[in-house]
């Protein structure tokens, strides 16, 4: 199946899955209870749990080829600078343009929410940072594989695809046999997507017809604050690095990254869509395969500004709910705490809730407050998860033009 033609599948799929999730809400529990237990929850886990199926050896295998295509750790090191910095930049600016349209907007002073009767929201740990940042280097590369650390896996794979750039002539079969690992994990890839517009419909039927309309009413002050953020954030700040650092039309980029973007939007997981990241930036936008290979798997992993946007507007939102005033110490705390989170925590769905914890946790916020806004964050997340891919895919982009150039100016030189 062609690419496009995947994408507009997608896309009804897309449409025709949330028209029918509203049209859930209406229906009773006892209707819509066993057609998302038996029905539309199995058919979406199962597209999920497909492409999740790919990924540990996908974000291995790329990482290695990625290392190894940069060649010379002189050309590594600097790609890695470009690329750190470009996404702690990014993120910063992602959790500033939250908070600041928070406060412009006001979400959680509508007085509508009843914090009494929240009970205690208990959510899953969140690594700590320390632990997180020295944990990076896998005592068993096996083991996290098989644990799915993606930190870890992307820190071995660099390893070898070091060793393979110097060692070169002498493994120039096991390089071989990583390529050929590569093809047949990107035809995979192809196959499985073939099933993506009846994963698509059933997740987002799902998760509308989960949350309930009546839900998502309440929530609009706080939906749309956050969805402003991620649009602001895409028109804006990747825009224009797009524009000044990459010197091309950010439009040209938006077009080419728009199939891995519905994938994201089906699937709520960078994770689970990097196949299509990579292949999307690799054949739509030329991205050199050695750049995409290395920025985009760390990227899933490490760079998550949309996540960092609804971070900051849910704090926001919260304190303002249970009327607790944050002051600038906790605004920076928020920042850093944020941009800090996102990096030890794979894209997989609602992660951004987990990593939210941490956040109220470190300003002093209630974080059963989290229990006002989880029935709306499927939704949500499909959307930042868009966001938080196209973040990575920009960087890769931009780093691949100037590349591009570089050589060009090096052959006329
Ligand atoms: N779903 C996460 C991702 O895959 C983002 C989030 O949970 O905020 O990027």
């Amino acid at each position: 199946m062609k690419a496009n033609n995947l994408t507009r599948n997608i896309l009804i799929a897309l449409v025709a899955g949330a028209v029918a999730g509203m049209a859930l809400t209406f229906a009773p529990e006892s209707f819509f209870g066993p057609l998302d237990r038996y029905v539309l929850d199995p058919v979406g886990q199962i597209f999920i749990n497909l492409i999740m199926m790919l990924v540990v050896p996908l974000v291995f295998v790329s990482i290695v080829l990625g290392t190894a295509g940069l060649g010379e750790p002189a050309k590594l090191g600097k790609i890695g600078v470009f690329t750190i910095t470009f996404f702690l930049t990014t993120t910063a600016f992602a959790i500033s343009i939250g908070l600041a349209l928070a406060y412009l907007v006001k979400p959680g002073r509508t007085g509508i929410f009843e914090t009494s009767n929240l009970g205690d929201f208990t959510p899953s740990e969140a690594p700590p940072i320390m632990e997180t940042l020295v944990s990076i280097i896998p005592a068993n590369p096996i083991a996290a594989m098989s644990a799915g650390e993606m930190l870890q896996i992307i820190a071995f794979a660099v390893f070898i695809g070091v060793a393979l750039a110097y060692l070169n002539e002498k493994t120039k079969g096991i390089f071989n046999l990583f390529e050929q690992a590569n093809d047949i994990l990107g035809w995979l890839v192809m196959l499985i997507m073939r099933f993506a517009p009846y994963g698509a419909f059933a997740l987002i039927a799902s998760a509308i017809g989960g949350a309930g309309l009546d839900a998502v009413d309440s929530m609009l002050s706080y939906m749309l604050t956050v969805i402003a953020g991620l649009l602001l954030h895409a028109l804006l700040i990747y825009s224009l690095a797009i524009w000044f650092l990459g010197r091309r039309n950010p439009i040209t980029f938006y077009k080419g990254f728009f199939p891995a973007m519905t994938v994201a939007f089906s699937t709520a997981s960078s994770n689970a869509t990097l196949p299509v990241s990579l292949k999307a930036a690799q054949e739509n936008l030329g991205v050199k395969k050695e750049i995409s290979s290395f920025v985009q798997p760390l990227g899933a992993t490490i760079n998550m500004d949309g996540t960092a946007i609804m971070q900051a507007v849910a704090t926001v939102f919260i304190a303002q709910v249970y009327d607790l005033p944050l002051t600038m110490v906790d605004l920076l705390m928020v920042v850093l705490v944020a941009t800090l989170a996102s990096v030890g925590t794979a894209g997989v769905p609602g992660v951004g809730l987990i990593m939210l914890a941490m956040v109220l946790n470190q300003v002093g916020l209630p974080v059963e407050g989290i229990a006002l806004i989880i029935g709306i964050d499927r939704i949500l997340d499909m959307l930042r998860t868009s966001l938080n891919i196209s973040g990575d895919a920009a960087c890769a982009y931009i780093l691949s033009e100037r590349e591009k150039r570089r050589e060009n100016k090096q052959v006329k030189g």
